[in-house]
This record gives C-alpha cells, structure tokens and sequence, in this order.
C-alpha cells in the first residue's frame, strides 16, 4: 500500500469515527516504518479538520463530532506513545509549562506539541487544559520554567493569550519568560500583536520556535 493510501485511509477512518480502524492503521503504518509526525499531518490531522470543516458547514452534529475527537484523541494518545522514547536519551537543558486556555477543552494539538517538544529533548510540564493564566503563572515561577506556552482552539478563548501577557506584566514577570502560542484560529500576527515571544503553526514548528527562544 503507497504511503499516500495509508494517508488517505487514516483520515477516513476519523472522519467515519471509526476508533478501531483508526487504531488499527496507526498500528500498521508505524510498525511498517511509517513516520509518526508525518502519519499525523498529512493523514489523522486532515481527518480531524474535514470533520471540522463538516460540523461548521452544519453536514455534521456534536455527537459526531464527539465521536470523531475521540477517535482522533485514542490515536494521538498511541502516536505520542510511540515519540517520547528519544527524549530519555538527551535534555537540551529547558523548560516550558504548557496549557490550554482557561474555558477551552480542546487538548489534542497541544498533546502532538507535548511529545514532540519531548522527543526533542525538552523538559515540558503539561498542565492540561482549561488552565487559568494565573496558575500557568505560579506553576513558571515555581519550577523555574523558562517558556510559557498556551493552546487555544476557539475565537473566544484566545483572548486569555493577551491576558496571560498582561498578568505577566502586571506582576513584574514579563522579561523572565519567554511566551509561545499556538492553536488553529491563532496566527503570527495575532502573537505579535499580543506581545508573546514566538508563534508556533504546528509541533514541528514549535520544535524549532522554543529552541530559537532557548538559544539552542
Ligand atoms: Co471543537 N471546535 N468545539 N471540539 N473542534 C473547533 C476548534 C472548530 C473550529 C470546529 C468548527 O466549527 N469548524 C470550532 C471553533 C470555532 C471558533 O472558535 N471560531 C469548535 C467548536 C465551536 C467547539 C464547541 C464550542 C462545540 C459546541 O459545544 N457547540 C466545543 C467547545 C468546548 C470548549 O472547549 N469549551 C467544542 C468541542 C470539541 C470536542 C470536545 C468535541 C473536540 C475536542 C476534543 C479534545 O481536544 N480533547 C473538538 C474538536 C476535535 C474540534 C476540531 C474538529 C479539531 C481540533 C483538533 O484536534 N485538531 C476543530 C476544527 C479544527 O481545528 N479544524 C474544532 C487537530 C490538532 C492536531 O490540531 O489543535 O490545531 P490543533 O493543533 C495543532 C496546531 O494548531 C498547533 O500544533 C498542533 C499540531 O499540529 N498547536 C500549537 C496547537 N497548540 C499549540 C501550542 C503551541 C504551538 C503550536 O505552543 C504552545
């Protein structure tokens, strides 16, 4: 089978929400040598977003859509079971807290980012979701972080992005960490907007943006 087939196979089997099928492709591909990043992007990641696409365009209900994150969600969790294993071997010396906005549940991006950012050699501290700024805050202080980084998946939550930027400030803490964003309505114009340090697009990306944060 072309690896094109495994993609297409794997972004049907979200969109039919079929979690077994789901399952059953990521075990095959990857045991053939199939990339777990680019099994993501380019096969489950497009499933999840005609699901998206659906539900927007009213083709699809919230239980659909329900069943269709928890396919998508069984998946990631096996991908991510699959990368952090590199990670044991090196730790490029950094930290980042990462969360997904306060009001916001959707987590199955920022746990791809979570173990790419670890396969990479990063300390990262997931604090899960629906995180309110002001713990994100406390949690950088105590350990030390160096990077804060939040995921907001919805127009109306992206919002807590700015005001973690202006809690930072408000507490004398803006120059002490560096702060990435990501999520699929937030842009690098947005980031810049804000004040934050870094935009990341996808996990890979925010490989490359936290080491350019960490000066590796
Ligand atoms: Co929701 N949802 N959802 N949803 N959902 C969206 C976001 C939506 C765009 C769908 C649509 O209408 N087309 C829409 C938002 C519209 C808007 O804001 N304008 C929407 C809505 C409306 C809702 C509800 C309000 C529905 C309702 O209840 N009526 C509700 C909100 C609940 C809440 O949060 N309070 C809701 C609920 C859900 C589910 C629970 C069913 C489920 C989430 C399950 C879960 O995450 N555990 C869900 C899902 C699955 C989606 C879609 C279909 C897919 C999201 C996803 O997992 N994508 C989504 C449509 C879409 O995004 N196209 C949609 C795959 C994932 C790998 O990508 O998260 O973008 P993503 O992460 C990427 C990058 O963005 C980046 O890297 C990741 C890997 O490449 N990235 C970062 C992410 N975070 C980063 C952080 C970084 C750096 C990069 O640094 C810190």
């Amino acid at each position: 089978m072309s690896a094109d087939q495994i993609f297409d196979e794997a972004a049907q089997s979200i969109v039919r929400s079929d979690k077994n099928k789901a399952l059953e492709v990521a075990r095959r591909a990857i045991s053939e040598g199939q990339d777990a990043i680019e099994l993501m992007n380019r096969g489950f990641i497009p499933g999840i977003e005609k699901v998206g696409d659906l539900f927007a365009r009213g083709e699809l209900f919230l239980p659909e859509l329900m069943f269709a994150a928890e396919a998508m969600k069984a998946v990631t969790e096996f991908v991510n079971e699959t990368i952090p294993e590199a990670a044991k071997a090196f730790d490029k010396g950094g930290s980042v807290i990462i969360a997904t906005v306060a009001g916001d549940s959707h987590d199955i991006g920022k746990s791809l980012v979570v173990s790419l950012l670890r396969a990479n050699g990063i300390r990262v501290h997931d604090l899960g979701r629906g995180v309110a700024n002001e713990t994100l805050i406390e949690k950088a202080v105590e350990l030390n972080a160096n990077i804060i980084g939040t995921s907001a998946l919805l127009t109306t939550t992206m919002v807590e992005q700015r005001k973690l930027e202006e809690a930072l400030k408000k507490a004398d803490l803006r120059d002490r960490f560096k702060t990435i964003v990501g999520g699929a309505p937030v842009t690098a114009r947005w980031a810049k907007r804000i004040g934050a340090d870094a935009y990341a697009e996808d996990a890979q990306d925010a490989v490359k943006r936290v080491y350019q944060l960490l000066g590796l």
